[in-house]
């Protein structure tokens, strides 16, 4: 079996050959460090009892969706943040680390055959985790690159099994005030909770991050797990879940109960449409903050473009 010596994003873009699955190398060093320490069925409810994050299992880096652009540096990445739960500006990282990852549990529930309440290290090793680069692109303009460990929706969804008349999808982010200085602001209607069509969760491209660069996902990021849909506007993409909701009705979001007129339910990122204050047409990265022209779909087109033929009556980019 081939071995990479380094992670693939660690080597330069124009050297990646696009395979569909390198082995992880540092993961597996991980993993290897904790065959040592014992088994992992063993290790894991231990850890969750200190609080202490277990390192990612050993994972396959995913080739199929290349970035096409450099990645953002770890450090920018982990330190300029949108996560209104701890408060309204960028620089929450320092206070979101008060935030405990373990013990978690994420339940799955409403119009599904196997209602699921899942302990997060049980669900880790039963879906398929993969390293995959993603962009990523706030609504506000700014825009970042990075390598996310996690494991598709629809493997999740799939083992709930959803109705045959479910059709919306929702995600709810965990409310702990003791440690979410954002949640004394009243006027926001918490709890955190966006949504999506079910057809929309089982797109491939609909991840499930549990880790950044490598390492377990910090919770300024969303830890221990996330939602990401990379051709949305990125305040789709809730953070710190601890419920998913399978619905026939259209749920309420966060942003769409806020300012329905600014952030609507589809929020596809598409650089003609202009947001009511301002240009959508480029985006900064962040970290070097070079302006680039946006995407339609973010880039993503070629995977997401046939989930909203017929649906052109909507208001698909706002
Ligand atoms: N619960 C929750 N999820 C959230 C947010 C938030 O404030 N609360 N901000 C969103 C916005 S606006 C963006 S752009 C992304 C930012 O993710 P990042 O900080 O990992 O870059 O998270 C999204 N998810
Ligand atoms: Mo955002």
């Amino acid at each position: 079996m081939f071995i990479h010596r380094r992670r693939g994003w660690e080597i330069p873009e124009s050297a990646v050959t696009p395979r569909e699955a390198v082995l992880n190398r540092r993961a597996l060093m991980a993993g290897s460090a904790g065959m040592m320490a014992g088994s992992a069925a063993i290790t894991a409810p231990a850890l969750a009892q200190s609080g202490a994050v277990p390192p990612l299992p050993p994972h396959e880096i995913n080739l199929r969706y290349q970035p096409g652009r450099a990645l953002t540096s770890e450090r920018e990445a982990t330190t300029y943040n949108n996560f209104y739960e701890f408060g309204t500006s960028k620089t929450i990282s320092r206070e979101a680390q008060r935030m405990p990852r373990r013990p978690w549990t994420l339940k799955v529930e409403g119009m599904v055959e196997r209602p699921l309440e899942l302990d997060i290290d049980a669900l880790i090793r039963a879906m398929p985790i993969e390293e995959r680069v993603y962009r990523l692109r706030c609504v506000e303009a700014w825009a970042m690159t990075v390598p996310w460990t996690g494991f598709p929706l629809a493997a999740l969804l799939n083992m709930a099994r959803p109705l045959g008349s479910a059709r919306y999808v929702s995600f709810q982010t965990a409310q702990l005030p003791a440690v979410m200085p954002g949640l004394r602001q009243s006027w926001y209607p918490w709890p955190h909770m966006e949504a999506c069509t079910i057809a929309e969760a089982q797109n491939e491209l609909s991840f499930m991050p549990i880790g950044l660069f490598g390492q377990p996902l910090p919770p300024q990021n969303g830890g221990p797990l996330r939602v990401l849909f990379p051709w949305k506007y990125g305040f789709k993409s809730g953070k710190s879940l601890v419920r998913i909701v399978v619905q026939e009705a259209r749920p309420p979001t966060f942003w769409g109960t806020i300012q329905p007129a600014e952030y609507g339910f589809w929020a596809n990122v598409n650089p003609a449409v202009a947001h009511p204050r301002w240009s959508q047409a480029t985006e900064r990265l962040i970290g070097t903050n070079e302006r680039v022209p946006t995407q339609m779909w973010n880039g993503y087109g070629e995977f997401v473009a046939g989930l909203y033929e017929g649906l052109q009556g909507e208001r698909l980019f706002a």
